[in-house]
């Protein structure tokens, strides 16, 4: 039975990802960090809270993380833990380096010491590239980076760092550059999920407006569970390798947006340009979107799609779930979720 310590258990992709292993026969340690709950919400969503092997672990604390490895003796390190809100690394450009960049080459150092044979995935990002997707280009492994917020700063350093393992101590360490991936899972501080349970709470009456920042910034948005199955097939390859993992379809949010209120019937008519943008509800003239400059980022951006033909080629990976079919899912969960939680 293999073993696997996953960092950030309690995220998005440590949820999946746990279910996903669990699935393979693997025995699963799962990282988390002291706060004043613990819930594993996610974890419990799917039904495996019980199923994993907790260990405490934080990335701002060295001698903490050689202790986490030895307890564990992972086979494989799914390193997913991050300060992953890119429009909070603004606020905390310190603190988001000292995690994702500091944090990453801490955990490093502590495999390479105590488990150097372990198979290391890095959990890169399409913000690293940055301002190279402006215009549409199409991104993969070799396109330009360039950063445009402390988050890919930091996340690019940390891409660095793991690919000077690969190469200074000869550790199998695969990065994965993976565009934005939803689920009924993310956290509400995204924008799909911000969109879903705005748009799912309108449908049932207890929220009037939702307020939004930039409408016209376009991602490549994929279905999180097939993401992790990516992660899992890099390690399983070969050598340790680089892969962009995408659709190869980016939209804005202004069409996200439609689409979420399409999924409970509803269709929205634009009037105005700028922070001065509102969306209306056709038939009744309900004013449904809002434009708060103040949720607009100091630098954005603008435009991200990722070619993904090198992880169809070598790991048989290829995108299943659509767009329609993904805002279709998260609106059709928030609404469940929101009617159970008002029924109580
Ligand atoms: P997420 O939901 O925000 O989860 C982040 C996890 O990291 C949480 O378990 C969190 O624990 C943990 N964490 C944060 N700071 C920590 C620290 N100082 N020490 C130890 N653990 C810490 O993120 P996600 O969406 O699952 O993403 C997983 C990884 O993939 C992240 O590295 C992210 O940057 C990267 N990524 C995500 C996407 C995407 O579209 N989702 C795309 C590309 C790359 P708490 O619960 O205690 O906060
Ligand atoms: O949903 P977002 O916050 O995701 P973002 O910034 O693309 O980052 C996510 O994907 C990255 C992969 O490319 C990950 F590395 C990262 O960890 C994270 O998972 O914002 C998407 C876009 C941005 O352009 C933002 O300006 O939506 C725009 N936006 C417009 N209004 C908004 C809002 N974003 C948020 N969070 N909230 C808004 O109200």
């Amino acid at each position: 039975m293999k073993r696997a310590l996953i960092t950030g258990i309690s995220g998005q992709d440590g949820a999946w990802l746990a279910l996903h292993l669990l699935r393979h026969g693997y025995e699963v340690h799962g990282s988390f960090r002291r706060g004043a709950e613990r819930t594993f919400s996610r974890l419990h969503r799917l039904g495996i809270a019980d199923d994993i092997q907790y260990v405490l672990l934080e990335l701002c604390e060295a001698t903490n993380l050689v202790r986490a490895v030895d307890r564990t003796a992972p086979d494989e390190v799914y390193h997913l833990a991050a300060q992953s809100f890119v429009g909070d690394s603004f606020e905390q450009p310190a603190y988001t380096l000292d995690v994702n960049a500091t944090g990453t080459a801490r955990l490093l150092d502590a495999v390479r010491t105590v488990r150097p044979d372990a198979r290391w995935y890095q959990a890169s990002t399409s913000e690293m590239f940055g301002a190279a997707g402006a215009g549409d280009t199409l991104l993969d492994e070799h396109a330009p980076m360039v950063p445009r917020s402390p988050y890919a700063i930091a996340k690019l350093a940390a891409h660095h760092m793991v690919g000077l393992h690969r190469e200074a101590y000869g550790t199998f360490a695969a990065r994965g550059i993976l565009f934005n991936h939803e689920s009924a899972l993310r956290g509400p501080e995204f924008v799909t999920r911000k969109v879903t349970r705005a748009v799912a709470a309108i449908a049932l009456g207890h929220q009037q407006v939702l307020t939004l920042g930039n409408l016209e910034a376009r991602r490549d948005w994929g279905h999180a569970p097939e993401y992790v199955d990516a992660m899992h097939r890099m390690l399983q390859a070969e050598r340790g390798d680089d892969f962009v993992v995408a659709t190869g379809r980016a939209e804005s949010v202004r069409t996200f947006v439609e689409l979420a209120f399409a999924a409970i019937d509803v269709s929205l008519a634009w009037r105005g340009t700028g922070s001065d943008t509102v969306g209306v509800e056709v038939g009744t003239d309900t004013v449904r979107v809002r434009i708060d400059p103040s949720l607009y980022r100091p630098a954005e951006v603008g435009w991200l799609r990722g070619d993904a033909s090198k992880a169809a080629r070598l790991l048989g990976w290829r995108p299943q779930v659509g767009l329609e079919e993904l805002v279709h899912r998260m609106v059709r969960a928030d609404l469940d979720e929101l009617a159970g939680d008002l029924g109580r």
